[in-house]
This record gives structure tokens, C-alpha cells and sequence, in this order.
């Protein structure tokens, strides 16, 4: 993708994600539907779906060539990432959205030919972006976001995980998960996929797992922690998939090793 396009798409993704966000924050405190998906505490809202209509709308009259995976169903059914790919999460972390009215993300990935080139993760209620192109480094706002600690260690580190990995589950022995967590510094969870990448970019925690996360959980995120110099891969240490769900893990590269083998140690 060569450069003039791909600052046009940025700015034009900027300026939706923008407005997108506005449109939020002004019906932020207006009495909401609530729907459930797959189970009972997976939530989806008027505003998710609202959300996702307004940018594939915005995609579509300006980039009718370009192709669109979005959570809430109005993107396309895509096999092969070949081509100029948005990848849209209208809101990350519905769950604190309905239940606190903060601490979710718009996220927008522009993945051109299976390489992503712009990745944006838009904190509405905290009006701070995150916002990378590979290889012109990664700002939130007009910050630019430095590279991992070099002198990180394991046992000084902040590592995020979604609960599930501490009760009995299919992926990973809990036991192991429990001495991970002893050894570490600290342990967080805060709900948005895409915020937990975005922290992991910005520093402020060093590693992020989550299991079986889907495209447009991840895919600006992706973007962003690279673009700083941080890993993403599988649990397994392997590269993801774009097209399917993956579990992942996001982490400073100083303690991505030692992380993987508690997690090859406990593997089911
Ligand atoms: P969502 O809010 O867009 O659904 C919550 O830990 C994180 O996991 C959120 O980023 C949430 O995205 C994501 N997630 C993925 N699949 C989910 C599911 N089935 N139920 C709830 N959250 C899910
Ligand atoms: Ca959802
Ligand atoms: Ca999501
Ligand atoms: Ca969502």
C-alpha cells in the first residue's frame, strides 16, 4: 500500500472513529436495549450495532472496493484477507458500556494483503486514542508511545488475564495460572480486549492473555503493539490467525519467554 493512500485511509478512519465516538458520548446516559448473544453475559446493545452501521456505512460510500469483518454483522463474509481489509469492533467492552458507561474502545483496523497498516483503538468516555501506522511508530493522542522496558522482569511485571484462566478450563491448568500469578508483581482485568492490547503498547501493564478472542477483538491491537515493538502470538507462541479466533498473548519481549513456557507447562 503506498504511502499517500494509506495517510488518506488514515485520516478518513480517524475522523469516523471521531465521530463515532461523539455519537456515543452524547447518548451515553439514554435508557438502552439489551440483548444477549451467545450466553447470558454476552451483551450487545442498539449502540454497538448503530455504531458498526455508521463506519461500514462511511467505508463503503467512500472505499466501495475495500472489504469490512465486523463484529455486529454488517461487514462481509471473508476467506482470504487479500486486498484492503477493515476489521471493526464498534464496541470493545459492551459489558462496561452497559454496566458503567466507560472503560470500552472503538476499534478499527486497516490490515492491506494480510499486513496490518493502521490500527486505532478509540477510549471514548476518556477521549484518548491510540493510533499507530506500521512503521511511523504509535502515539495515544500526540504521544508517541515508547519502546518495552528493556529491564523488565517477570517478577516486576503487571500481567492482565481474563478470570477464566483461574477457574478450571479447557486452555490451561489453573494451578499454573496461579503460580504465574504469584510470581508476577501485579494482575489486572479491565473487560476491553482492545484497551488491554492498547495498555500493553502504552507500558502500563506488561502482558496480556486472553482466550479465543475474534478478529476484531485484537486486530488494531495488533497493529499498535507491534508498531512499538511488542509481541503478539498465540498461546502457544505461534503467529495468528486473522481469519478465526485465537488466544493470545501480548507482552513486553523481555518476559515472553518465561511466560510461554508456564503456559506450555500447564497446556491441555
Ligand atoms: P466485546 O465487548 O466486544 O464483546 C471481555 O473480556 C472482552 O472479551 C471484550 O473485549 C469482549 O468484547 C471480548 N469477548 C469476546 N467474546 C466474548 C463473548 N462471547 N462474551 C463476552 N465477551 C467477549
Ligand atoms: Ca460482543
Ligand atoms: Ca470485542
Ligand atoms: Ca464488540
Amino acid at each position: 500500500m503506498d504511502k499517500i493512500n494509506r495517510d488518506k485511509l488514515y485520516l478518513d478512519a480517524k475522523a469516523w472513529v471521531l465521530e463515532a465516538g461523539e455519537q456515543i458520548r452524547n447518548k451515553i446516559n439514554e435508557p438502552r436495549v439489551i440483548e444477549t448473544k451467545s450466553n447470558p453475559d454476552d451483551l450487545v446493545t442498539e449502540m454497538d450495532k448503530q455504531t458498526e452501521k455508521f463506519l461500514v456505512e462511511k467505508i463503503k460510500a467512500t472505499y466501495s472496493d475495500h472489504y469490512i469483518i465486523g463484529e455486529e454483522g454488517y461487514g462481509d463474509e471473508l476467506t482470504s484477507l487479500q486486498g484492503t481489509v477493515w476489521i471493526i469492533d464498534p464496541i470493545d467492552g459492551t459489558m462496561n458500556f452497559v454496566h458503567q458507561q466507560k472503560n470500552f474502545a472503538i476499534s478499527v483496523a486497516v490490515f492491506h494483503d494480510g499486513i496490518g497498516e493502521i490500527g486505532l483503538i478509540y477510549d471514548v468516555m476518556a477521549d484518548e486514542l491510540y493510533h499507530a501506522k506500521r512503521s511511523e511508530g504509535a502515539f495515544k493522542n500526540e504521544e508517541l508511545l515508547p519502546e518495552p522496558r528493556q529491564d523488565l522482569k517477570l517478577e516486576e511485571s503487571i500481567v492482565d488475564m481474563n478470570h477464566y484462566f483461574l477457574c478450571p478450563n479447557r486452555i490451561v491448568d489453573e494451578k499454573i495460572m496461579h503460580q504465574m500469578i504469584r510470581t508476577v508483581r501485579g494482575s489486572r482485568t479491565y473487560g476491553s480486549a482492545a484497551l488491554e492490547l492498547a495498555y500493553v503498547a502504552e507500558g502500563i501493564i506488561d502482558a496480556y492473555l486472553s482466550m479465543r478472542l475474534a478478529p476484531w477483538d485484537i486486530a488494531a491491537g495488533v497493529v499498535i503493539v507491534n508498531e512499538v515493538g511488542g509481541n503478539v502470538t498465540t498461546l502457544d507462541g505461534d503467529e495468528l490467525n486473522m481469519l478465526g479466533n485465537n488466544s493470545i498473548l501480548a507482552c513486553n519481549p523481555k518476559i515472553q519467554e518465561q511466560l510461554l513456557a508456564f503456559i506450555k507447562n500447564g497446556r491441555k
